[in-house]
């Protein structure tokens, strides 16, 4: 296709053949704990964002049953985390999702509980099913329900549990692990008590800073991620029902939401965003691509979404995920239901170090043609 563009053997690309002489020579330099730059170079400098990730669809329904059998199989006592996590095959070694992206799915039953810990990587929730989940973080409670998004943000005391009067909870974790670790700064700790006391009203990180354009006055607020710790499905989705009837929407995301702090506006924390978006009946989208890593659940509805030329049909509770600078479009199936992609991602990280980019397909009326169909 576009191969002709990135050949390597013209002047400026490194294009040096082996001798005899040249092979002794790097054999030299390699044991002084060096090497000839010319060697690697072109492989060091790739003509444009190569992932190791490969896009994969995380079906639910065949999940599902692999992940509640973990309940009878250890305690969240043994484990620490009950969690079964997302395995790409190009990225095994570092044990993501996609890219620098850790994700897992965890379970719990009424009555349990898991430990109090901290960290320094940053970490989000996205609450699948069940009834009488909480999150505690740094003393501030949070019941949580279906499609409910909250943070355990870097450094901060957390614990989960589900009420002993509730139903088994399942939820997606996202955490940058692999990045913090990429980066060597990975700190963890375990409550000395191993359950941290509750200190503040339940919920009022939604009651002070969850109100749409309203900040309390009285209440400062310094640390470098948002105050708001839960995003409640209702308000969210409605806010996006709302804006759908005010806005036209994007060619490849239709009407897409950031989740912000509200003292910044910003991103949620200093190296995860998320988002949700809401795909209108019938959505056709164009494809695009961008730098940086990208994890979806399905919210609601059903579609299919192509990326790097396979075909994922998707439907409520999967997970799949994009890969850097892999195209991408997502089409809505039903003519009649709207479909909802709750997404957390990189993009702080790629964005604070000037290191996102951006590009539309226009080939073939801007869709990509479909190498793979993937299973319905
Ligand atoms: C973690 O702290 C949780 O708090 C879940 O529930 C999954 C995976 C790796 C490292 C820390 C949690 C995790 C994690």
């Amino acid at each position: 296709m576009k191969h002709d563009n990135y050949r390597e053997d013209i002047a400026g690309r490194a294009d040096v053949a082996d001798t005899p002489e040249l092979v002794a020579y790097y054999q030299q330099l390699t044991a002084l704990n060096t090497g000839a730059l010319w060697t690697v170079a072109n492989k060091i400098e790739p003509w444009q964002p190569k992932s190791a990730s490969v896009p994969v669809l995380w079906r639910y329904r065949e999940l599902r049953e692999h992940v509640l059998r973990s309940v009878a199989l250890v305690t969240p006592e043994k484990a620490g985390r009950r969690v079964i996590y997302l395995n790409n095959p190009g990225r095994q070694e570092v044990a993501a999702a996609v890219g620098w992206l850790y994700s897992g799915l965890q379970v719990m039953h009424p009555g349990e509980a898991a430990s109090a810990h901290a960290h320094s990587a940053s970490a989000l929730r996205f609450i699948m099913e069940g009834r009488g989940a909480y999150t505690i973080v740094d003393g501030h409670k949070m019941p949580l329900e279906a499609n409910d998004f909250v943070l355990t943000p870097n450094g901060t005391w957390h614990e989960h549990g589900v009420e002993a009067d509730g139903a088994t909870c399942i939820w997606q974790d996202g955490l940058d692990i692999p990045l913090v670790n990429a980066l060597e700064a990975g700190f963890y700790k375990v409550h000395p008590d191993l359950r941290q006391p509750v200190t503040a009203p339940v919920d009022d990180s939604v009651a002070l800073w969850g109100a749409a354009a309203l900040r309390p006055h009285h209440v400062g607020w310094d640390k470098p991620y948002s105050p708001l710790f839960k995003y409640q499905w209702g308000p969210t989705y409605e806010a996006l029902c709302r804006a759908a009837q005010a806005c036209e929407g994007t060619p490849y995301d239709d009407l897409l939401m950031h989740y912000t702090n509200p003292v910044t506006g910003g991103h949620v924390m200093p190296t995860i965003g998320a988002s949700m978006q809401r795909l209108r009946p019938g959505f056709v989208g164009k494809a695009h691509r961008h730098t940086g890593s990208f994890i979806y659940q399905v919210a609601k509805g059903e579609g299919y979404s192509v990326i790097d030329g396979q075909r994922f049909d998707w439907r409520e509770r999967d997970i799949f995920c994009v890969p850097s600078w892999a195209f991408h479009e997502h089409v809505n199936l039903s003519q009649h239901d709207d479909a909802c992609l709750f997404c957390f991602n990189d993009l702080p990280v790629m964005q604070s170090l000037s290191l996102y980019y951006e590009d539309a397909l226009l080939e073939n009326g801007g869709h990509q043609v479909i190498l793979s169909e993937g299973k319905a």
